[in-house]
């Protein structure tokens, strides 16, 4: 199998500004032009946008302009030599999807969520993308009785099947997540989406996207979520982070929090050929809130680099000893070798 050579991905929200729900930002906010140029200047290769970081106040541009101001991105983009990896509509911001978007239960704003997402996707036609990225913020409960999951189920594949014959080649990478902002989602796991993705008109368009956090969240370990994607072919991006237990989503630098989950993630990456495809590695990641101006970039370069460390560390890592002491059921002796090589000399 070729060794792939991985491509990095950021986007402009990772370089955020602080804010959390008990205090106000505490950086300046940037031009994106600034964020474009920090991307480039730290060598990443694209970035990854929502519908309203590519188009700034979408819902009140007509289709005319939507199309002057994702085509005016897109040279700009192609000037720095940057590629759009994938477009995601924001659903959660807009009063008409405070009661979810796809699954509220008014039918005008589940028509605005449908609307919305098909502009998404010409946004994405412009930007030279045919990745959507969902992230189903809103689509789930913070009251079980307030709405009925089963037809919950049906509108979510409803929507997917009208952005499916929205544009035929658009591919959707669903990104799950279990909780936060809502109590509950309806689809927490890589399981869920890709079981919903068999309901819809063109299954083998729907796919995945893994979020280290997200997954531990549903305490699973993402490195098994992975292999599991893989096995369908079905995973087209990845947010990598790190998360510290179940809490909020913390969306800490890739490795901070648990070094040999990580090195797991790694692995299962190298082991798939994550990037064959043209896949890009992103890191959905945030710098801590008491961050300095002057080391706004860190938790990027930082991720990057304990990314690559890791893809080291897979690659030496002893794999015929590791066999031998698997044939023997020795797992206290392959606990002890992950954790020294870890460790390093
Ligand atoms: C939310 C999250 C989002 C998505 C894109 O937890 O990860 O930033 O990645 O909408
Ligand atoms: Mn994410």
């Amino acid at each position: 199998m070729k060794t792939p050579r991985y491509k990095f991905c950021f986007g402009p929200w990772n370089l955020s500004e602080g804010q959390d729900p008990y205090g106000p930002p505490v950086r300046p906010p940037q031009s994106f032009d600034w964020k474009l140029d920090a991307l480039k200047r730290l060598g990443f290769e694209a970035m990854m946008f929502h519908d309203d970081d590519a188009v700034p106040d979408i819902d009140q541009k007509t289709d005319a302009q939507l199309r002057a101001a994702a085509r005016a991105l897109k040279r700009k983009l192609s000037d720095a030599g940057v590629t759009a990896e994938m477009v995601a509509p924001r659903l959660w911001f807009d009063p008409r999807t405070l009661d979810g978007a796809y699954t509220s239960n008014d039918p005008k704003c589940r028509r605005y969520a449908i609307e919305r997402s098909l502009r998404c996707i010409d946004v994405a036609n412009h930007l030279g993308t045919d990745l959507i990225v969902l992230w189903l913020a809103r689509e789930g409960s913070y009251l079980r009785e307030a709405k009925n999951a089963r037809r919950c189920v049906d509108y979510l594949v409803q929507a997917l099947d009208r952005m499916l014959s929205h544009d035929k080649r658009i591919r959707i990478a669903i990104e799950p997540k279990p909780n936060e902002p809502m109590d509950h989602a309806y689809l927490p796991t890589i399981g869920h989406a890709l079981a919903i993705a068999q309901l819809t008109r063109d299954p083998k368009r729907v796919g995945c996207l893994i979020e280290s956090a997200h997954a531990i969240l549903a305490g699973l370990d993402p490195a098994d979520e992975i292999d599991f994607a893989m096995s369908f072919g079905k995973l087209w991006s990845l947010h990598l982070n790190d998360q510290n237990g179940l809490k909020f989503d913390q969306d800490k630098p890739f490795g901070s929090a648990n070094l040999r989950v990580a090195f797991n993630q790694v692995r299962a990456l190298e082991r798939n050929g994550y990037g064959r495809r043209g896949e890009y590695v992103c890191f959905d990641v945030h710098p801590f809130r008491p961050t300095k101006v002057e080391h706004w970039l860190a938790h990027l370069e930082n991720s990057r680099r304990t990314f690559l460390k890791l893809v080291h560390k897979s690659r030496s890592f002893d794999e015929a000893q590791a066999q031998a002491l698997i044939k023997d059921r020795n797992y206290a002796a392959l606990d002890q070798l992950v954790i020294e090589h870890l460790l390093g000399k």
